[in-house]
């Protein structure tokens, strides 16, 4: 999609206050940066971050769901998923692509993953143990994903933003396969609403830490917001899906498992419980209930297809040579 050869700024740019007025100024005039421009330094690193752990979140975040394929209870509900799985590895290489054009490569923030140093999203540290937490992933991961998502379409850095765009479209089928399958649950028998219910209870808090720790403790927030990467604040965007989320809920006929949780008529809003942030960084830090498992399985799968990686190598390779030694041939 991109050339990895495609890189803003070398590092060598000289970041003096003129330098980045101008930036800023780009910026303001809501101008999308392309990999070509002249870039901070900082507003690069900034992007290799987020990209590469949005990228690391959609490639791990297909191991929760994978593990039902084979267990959907129909063949249409088995298409749907197996659809959904793929699409996420999907967003997963686009997402590789756009950081690869700030100018790092996809191996080196591969190693990042599999060594255990790369960040990616807290909720696929979650287990999904019943078929309704494919409901409830579908219905409230993706609909998380697409409240932060949907703004990022608007970042000023081109590649990511375009990238955004087509990732939003489908995030959008897989909230409503997930809805879907929430909607069948509590339609059904007693027990099929109880684990629609359970699966609600225990994927409501990790939706919510999705967002990222609270104002104050987003480190990365302030200056995000000032070049335009980010529009809104993590709070700010919970905000709006707890009061999305809500009536979708009540329309199932589920509770959300917050005793404090409060329509607020002043500010058109609901208020909530507190958050467990020390849960949110015990996750984060590689202590949560899959993380060992989800690298595990990573590394394996990285040495599994070692030889389809090799083979594709040695074949480009046959190409180029066949093709050189035939215009040798033609001149
Ligand atoms: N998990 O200063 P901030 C999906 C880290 S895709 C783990 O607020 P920032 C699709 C953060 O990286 C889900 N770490 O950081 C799907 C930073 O660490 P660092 C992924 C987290 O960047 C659905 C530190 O805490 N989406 O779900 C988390 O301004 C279903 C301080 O935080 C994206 O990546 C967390 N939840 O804001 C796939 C969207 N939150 O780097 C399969 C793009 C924060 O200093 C199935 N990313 N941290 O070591 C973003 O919008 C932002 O990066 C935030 C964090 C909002 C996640």
């Amino acid at each position: 999609m991109y050339s990895q050869g495609l890189i803003g700024a070398d590092g060598k740019t000289h970041e003096d206050a003129a330098f980045l007025a101008a930036f800023q100024a780009r910026i303001d005039a809501e101008q999308k940066i392309e990999p070509n421009d002249p870039m901070p330094e900082g507003y690069r690193k900034t992007l290799v971050r987020q990209i590469s752990q949005h990228a690391h979140s959609e490639i791990i975040g297909m191991q929760p769901e994978g593990n039902w394929i084979s267990r959907a209870p129909t063949l249409r509900r088995k298409a749907a998923l197996l659809a959904k799985v793929q699409d996420e590895g999907g967003h997963g290489l686009y997402l590789y692509s756009a950081a690869e054009t700030l100018g790092v490569s996809r191996e080196e923030m591969t190693e990042q993953l599999l060594s255990g140093a790369a960040k990616y999203s807290s909720i696929f540290n979650y287990p999904a143990l019943t078929w309704a937490d494919i409901g409830a992933i579908g219905w409230l991961v993706d609909g998380a994903a697409i409240m932060n998502q949907i703004v990022l379409c608007r970042c000023s850095y081109g590649p990511y933003a375009r990238a955004m765009i087509r990732i939003c479209k489908e995030e959008s089928f897989h909230q409503r396969q997930g809805y879907e399958i929430m909607i069948a649950l509590c339609n059904g028998s007693e027990e099929q609403k109880e684990l629609a219910q359970d699966a609600l209870n225990r994927f409501w808090w990790p939706s919510l830490m999705m967002f990222g720790p609270p104002e104050g403790e987003s480190v990365h927030s302030n200056q995000s917001m000032i070049w335009k990467i980010k529009r809104f604040s993590n709070d700010d965007l919970r905000d709006k899906f707890i009061n999305a989320s809500v009536p979708q809920a009540e329309k199932l006929g589920l509770t959300i498992p917050d005793p404090d949780l409060k329509w607020n008529e002043a500010k058109q809003g609901y208020d909530h419980g507190e958050i467990d942030w020390d849960e949110f960084w015990r996750v984060v830090k590689g202590d949560g209930i899959c993380n060992r498992e989800r690298l595990k399985n990573r590394r394996r799968v990285d040495r599994d297809g070692a030889w389809v990686r090799e083979a594709a190598m040695a074949h480009a390779q046959k190409r180029a040579a066949r093709t050189a030694s035939a215009r040798i041939a033609a001149e």
